[in-house]
Parts: C-alpha cells; structure tokens; sequence
C-alpha cells in the first residue's frame, strides 16, 4: 500500500526557513513516504495524508482533502489559529529539548544582560570611560516568568540554578522546585508585584493579546534594586502593547526591555524600538527550530500514529495553544 504523501507549506521567508532546506532534512526521514513541495499545481492534493507547517497562507491546507494530522514546525500555533478554514484534524506543535535549550539560552542571556548592565557598560566602552557601577548578587533580583510551560519552566530551572530567585505565573496551577508559582487573573497582582525582571514565554491567544501593556508595567516591583523592571519578551509580539511599552521605557516605568518578536515582523526601519537606548532587538531568532531534529521528531509521530499509537503535544483549540 502507498505511504500518504507529507505535504510541506513553509512560507517563513527568513534562511531558517528555506523551503528547500526543509524538504531535504525531510525527504532523508520519511524514507519511502513521498515529501511534496506545496504550492505544486501539478500536485494532486488528495495524495496528501500529513503536511508539515510553517505559516501557511489562510485557507491553503483547507485545499488538502485527506488531511489526517497537521505538524506545525514551531511551538506557536497562533497563525494557524486564526486560519477560520483550518481543517478539524489534530494539531501537533513542537516541544523538543533542542527548541527548548536554545530559548533558555535566550532568556539567560538577556537576564544576565540586564543583570549585568551590559548595555550601561557598552555605552562606557564607548566613550572609554572606567565607570563601574554597584554590582548587586542574583539573587537579590527577581526573574517573574509569564508562562510556565516547555519554554518558561525550563528557562525557570536554569535561572534558579544560577541564583536568582525566580517565580512564574501560568493559567493553571503548576509545581516546580524552587519556582514560586502563581496562576490566574486574581493571582497575576502578586505575581507582578515581586518581579524585577519579567519575561514573557505566553503563547498569543485572545486571552494573552497585549497582556504587556502599561497597566501590567505599571504593577511591576516599584523597588527593583535595578532602579526599574525590565522586561523581555520572546513570546509574540501581539503579546505586546507597542506605544504602552515605549512611553513605559520614556517615562521609567521600565529600565529596559530586550524584545525578540513584535506585532510587525520584519520591524520596519522607521520603528522607535531600532534607536531606542533601552532596548536590545533581536530578529525574532530568540530559539529557532532545527531542521534536523524537527524532522526526525515529525517523523517519529507519523510512524507512531500509523501504529495506532498517540500523537504527542497535541494543540486544544478551546485553549488556542
Ligand atoms: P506551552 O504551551 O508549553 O506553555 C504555555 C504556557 O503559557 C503555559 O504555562 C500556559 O499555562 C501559559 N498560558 C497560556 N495562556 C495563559 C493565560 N491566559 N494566562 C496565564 N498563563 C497562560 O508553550 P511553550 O512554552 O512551548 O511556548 C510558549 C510560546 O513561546 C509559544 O507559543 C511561542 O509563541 C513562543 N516561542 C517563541 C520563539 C521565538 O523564537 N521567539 C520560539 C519558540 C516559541 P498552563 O500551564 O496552565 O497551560
Ligand atoms: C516558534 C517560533 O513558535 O519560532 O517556534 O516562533
């Protein structure tokens, strides 16, 4: 019996997302399973059981009849949430260690950034000054993670491991040793009250989009040994309420903020976030997704779904994530 073809729909624009980068790493994987390009009108898209995603265009995989389970190659599935044509089969999302690690890396970086004032001590570079400033330990600074999930929780451990005290808030109730953990609407005031440096792992869902506004600035650690919170956000940038975050940064209610998504992506050169003296820009690369590894992991689902087994990391749409 012929293997369902894999269709892949990778419209990500950037190196790591070569269509063509993909398709190699996955026609390696799928053996004898056909791997197909699409959009391939010459393509009949009944052959198609599986596709591998990223961003598709809405309404693309609503052309793909024999659908079984739909792979997003990345842990957000906010794009395909919006896709009102989205077929009704099951939606995987990616949760590997190696996702994982790279975002930790992330957070770790830009934390002990701040932590360490890099970006003051850049600018005395520059102007060759022999400045130093009071170097507080890490664990007088409180690292309050949004979202306690694969990301956050992960990224939750090592921080601690590195001294700083460390707590997180998710929707519901979580246990992690060593993380303070908060959950719900009535228990973010808390939250948001202890943290000196908040970082943001939400997934952008209507409840999550633009939680970063002023008013949540606003309720962060007034006495931050750091003079002022500082935020870093590798979620979404829908997450974020762009002017609140800016005039927050203008007028100290934030000391910093090191942002790797934004509501338009590619950030536009005339956007105020590029010059501005308190913030790191990074390109949306905060962890970026492996070839290698996300089509072995894909792989392996298939192989496991065909035998009857269950699909892991399975999207609840209710939830939207
Ligand atoms: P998970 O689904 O594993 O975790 C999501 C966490 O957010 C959970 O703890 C969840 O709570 C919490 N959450 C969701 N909605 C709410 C809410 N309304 N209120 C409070 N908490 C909420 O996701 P991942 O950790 O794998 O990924 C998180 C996000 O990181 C992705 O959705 C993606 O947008 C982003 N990302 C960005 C990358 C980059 O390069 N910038 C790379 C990879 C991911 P609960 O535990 O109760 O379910
Ligand atoms: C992801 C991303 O969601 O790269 O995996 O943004």
């Amino acid at each position: 019996m012929n293997k369902g073809t894999l269709a892949l729909l990778v419209h990500g624009g950037t190196e790591n997302w070569s269509a063509e980068r993909w398709k190699s790493r996955f026609d390696v994987v799928c053996g004898d399973r056909g791997v197909v390009l699409l959009p391939d009108a010459a393509f009949d898209p009944a052959l198609v059981h599986y596709a591998a995603v990223w961003k598709p265009a809405p309404g693309e995989l609503a052309g793909l009849p024999n659908l079984r389970v739909i792979f997003n190659l990345g842990a957000g599935v906010d794009a395909l949430m919006a896709d009102s044509g989205l077929p009704k089969v099951p939606l995987v999302r990616v949760a590997v260690g190696d996702l994982t690690n790279r975002m930790t890396e992330f957070v770790v970086l830009h934390v002990l950034m701040h932590h360490r004032q890099e970006p003051y001590l850049r600018e005395c570079q520059r102007e060759k000054r022999w400045a130093p400033r009071f170097q507080w330990p890490a664990n007088a600074i409180s690292v309050g993670i949004m979202g306690l999930g694969t990301l956050g929780s992960n990224a939750a451990e090592v921080l601690g491991r590195l001294g700083f005290r460390v707590s997180g808030w998710s929707r519901s109730p979580r246990q992690i040793e060593g993380v303070e953990c908060f959950h719900g609407t009535a228990q973010l005031g808390a939250f948001l009250q202890r943290t000196d440096v908040l970082v943001c792992l939400l997934p952008l869902t209507s409840d999550t989009r633009q939680v970063l506004n002023r008013g949540l600035c606003a309720r962060l650690n007034r006495d931050s040994p750091m003079g002022a919170p500082v935020l870093i956000n590798a979620g979404r940038g829908g997450l974020q309420n762009e002017a609140d975050i800016l005039e927050c940064l203008d007028d100290g209610t934030l000391g910093g903020a090191s942002l790797d998504v934004f509501a338009k992506e590619p950030l536009p050169p005339d956007s105020p976030f590029w010059t501005h003296p308190k913030v790191v820009v990074t390109p949306h690369n905060a962890a970026d997704t492996d070839p290698d590894e996300i089509s072995k992991y894909v792989a392996r689902q298939i192989e496991r779904f065909e035998a009857g087994g269950r699909l892991e990391n399975v999207v609840d749409p209710a939830r939207g994530y």
